[in-house]
């Protein structure tokens, strides 16, 4: 069954490979799963045939038969579910991998975001010079903490898993404002999953839409 996700028709990154499908094409790559693409304005993201696919007007979606799935924690975890690659065979080490996925949406990625949305959203405000250093420290915390567990291990539980590709994705969004480099290791691991072929695949599919003319 051919499986259809949903990427911006003009991601605002320009191909830097933020947006969430990158995310999708990874899980999809590292799985060799086959996948087509459908481009969606960011006028066509709130009518009515995007909007059943997704309630919120977002991408990525995810349709495979009569599956449609939205939230990039759901999609992933669909398709590692589904396909051998990206969770380990045993339940314990199973149900890590999982959690590390949940820890990397429900833990890391909230106070990323409020550091990215009050630099997009809010960085003309006259309270952003005081509040982007309380914003910004909520994000070391959460760091020095992931940092710690990770130590000089190469992924957060053993191999190479789905927990691992959601907790890179998240970190990414962090690159350009230099507060990975704070953390070496956690700086190291980001790299590692950037030199993975299949992350590298997807960002150069996700690539060639952003740059085409
Ligand atoms: N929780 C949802 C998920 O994980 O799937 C969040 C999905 C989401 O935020 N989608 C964004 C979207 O569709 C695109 S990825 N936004 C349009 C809208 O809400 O109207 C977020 C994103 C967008 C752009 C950049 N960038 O340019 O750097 C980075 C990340």
């Amino acid at each position: 069954m051919t499986i259809t996700i949903t990427a911006f028709d003009r991601s605002p990154d320009g191909g830097k490979g933020l947006a969430r499908d990158t995310r999708v094409r990874w899980a999809l790559e590292e799985t060799g799963q086959p996948y087509a693409v459908r481009l969606v304005s960011f006028r066509a993201l709130k009518e009515p045939a995007h909007l059943a696919l997704n309630p919120f007007g977002q991408i990525p979606t995810y349709e495979e038969g009569d599956i449609a799935l939205f939230e990039t924690g759901a999609i992933v975890f669909h398709i590692a579910q589904h396909h051998a690659g990206l969770l380990p065979g045993d339940a314990a080490d199973r149900a890590r991998a999982i959690t590390w996925m949940f820890a990397a949406l429900s833990t890391i990625e909230p106070p990323i975001l409020e550091f990215a949305n009050a630099k997009l959203l809010e960085g003309d405000k006259p309270w952003t010079r005081d509040r982007m250093p309380l914003v910004l420290d909520r994000v070391r915390v959460r760091l020095k903490q992931l940092a710690a567990r990770l130590g000089d291990a190469e992924w957060l539980d053993g191999g190479f898993s789905a927990g691992d590709l959601m907790m890179v994705s998240v970190l990414l969004r962090l690159r350009a404002s230099g507060v990975l480099d704070e953390f070496p290791n956690l700086a190291a691991y980001v790299a590692r999953g950037e030199a993975r072929p299949a992350y590298s695949r997807a960002f150069q599919a996700q690539l060639a839409v952003n740059t085409r003319p």
